[in-house]
């Protein structure tokens, strides 16, 4: 997968060096390729910002630096990219959407600073391809730069070969299947007792059904706790279904 980031703030990207993401670049799986957006000025202030149209505080990105960097970027690959915007007046930015893009060979992001980027740049290239306005969660942020870190690490480990262990997809919280919109319940390791404190005893019972259904119970339990709103979509009768094969 390619992945092209265009940024004022390229040092911001540095932890994509570091960890799964770094790794799979290292092993030739993911091809990261951070872009300064200055590059694309022509002023010797390198100017990429200006006052907002209308009034109001704060500035705009200015459209042409942008214009010329997609322009630039977009036709230097074959295939199509997906443009992933960030912005907090996006889409949120969801499992299935990571899912979603990391079926797609190429995607742009275009992280900004300020109050965001002038319309007309969204406007052109979604003539021309396809743009998604994505927003991680319902806070602001200085810039768009964590949002990219936060949704590549997303996407790099649901890639084939990137994660060591297909499996560890399978229980994520908000993975589909029969527990999808529950929360992950607790974990434990050795040893087993620690300052005083027992891990549970079904999980040394060796009774795997007993085991399974104890977990749902306790991620049935933190999801009441933490997201009544995914526990009021969840459907009983999956969980009804679960509990017959157990
Ligand atoms: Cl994608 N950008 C900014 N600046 N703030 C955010 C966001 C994005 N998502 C949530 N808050």
């Amino acid at each position: 997968m390619r992945l092209d980031v265009v940024t004022i703030f390229p040092e911001y990207l540095a932890p994509l060096e570091v960890s799964l993401v770094g790794k799979a670049r290292a092993r030739g799986q993911l091809d990261v390729r951070v872009h300064d957006l200055r590059g694309w000025t022509h002023d010797r202030h390198h100017t990429v910002d200006d006052t907002p149209y209308g009034g109001g505080p704060g500035m705009v990105m200015k459209p042409e630096p942008w214009g010329e960097a997609l322009d630039e970027i977009t036709a230097s690959g074959d295939g199509e990219p997906v443009i992933v915007v960030p912005t907090p007046s996006g889409r949120p930015f969801t499992q299935e959407l990571a899912a979603e893009l990391a079926g797609r060979d190429w995607l742009v992001f275009t992280p900004a600073r300020y109050e965001g980027i002038d319309r007309r740049v969204v406007e052109e290239y979604g003539e021309r391809h396809d743009v998604r306005e994505v927003s991680i969660g319902d806070y602001v942020l200085a810039g768009g730069e964590a949002p990219v870190l936060v949704m590549v690490e997303a996407v790099a480990r649901l890639l084939p070969g990137v994660l060591g262990n297909a499996e560890s997809h399978r229980d994520d919280s908000f993975a589909p299947g029969a527990m999808a919109d529950l929360l992950e319940g607790p974990v434990y390791t050795k040893p087993p007792s620690w300052r005083g404190r027992e891990i549970p005893e079904v999980l040394v019972s060796g009774h795997h059904g007993r085991i399974a259904r104890w977990r749902r119970d306790q991620a049935l339990t933190r999801t009441a706790a933490h997201r009544p709103d995914l526990l009021r979509r969840c459907d009983p009768r999956a969980l009804d279904r679960q509990d017959r094969a157990l």
